[in-house]
């Protein structure tokens, strides 16, 4: 049986109780263009089962953890990013900024980022 949290906004998405403009699913991982997006290209992919964070999900499942990977992978090939470059960030905890506790990969790509900053 499937980790679930029904108070977790992506597991509603999952469920299929929030609407999200899903991008590629499998069957462990989803990946939704981002409400908010901040690039023109924005897609979150979680898995369907429920961590909280990167280091939640590591250490409970890293085969799942590469399925997330491998998805981030396809669909920043299927946005066509792969020849201008993307990133992909985890944001984990307060400091990190996470302000939904589904882990999930931000995939931001379709123009320059120029370089992390704080
Ligand atoms: P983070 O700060 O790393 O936890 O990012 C959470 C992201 O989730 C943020 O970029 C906005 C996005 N988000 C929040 N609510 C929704 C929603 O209901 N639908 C979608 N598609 N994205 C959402």
């Amino acid at each position: 049986m499937r980790n679930v949290n029904n108070d977790c906004l992506f597991c509603r998405i999952v469920a299929g109780d929030i609407p999200a403009t899903v991008v590629r699913e499998t069957e462990h991982t989803l990946a939704f263009r981002d409400i908010n997006p901040q690039a023109p290209v924005h897609v979150l992919v979680i898995p369907k089962e429920h961590y909280s964070d990167v280091v939640a999900l590591a250490e409970g499942d890293p085969t799942l953890a590469a399925e997330v990977l491998a998805t981030a992978a396809v669909v920043a090939e299927t946005e066509g990013l792969l020849t201008g470059g993307f990133r992909t960030i985890f944001n984990t905890g307060g400091y990190g900024g996470q302000e939904v506790f589904h882990v999930h990969a931000h995939l931001l790509g379709g123009t320059p980022l120029g370089p992390m900053v704080a």
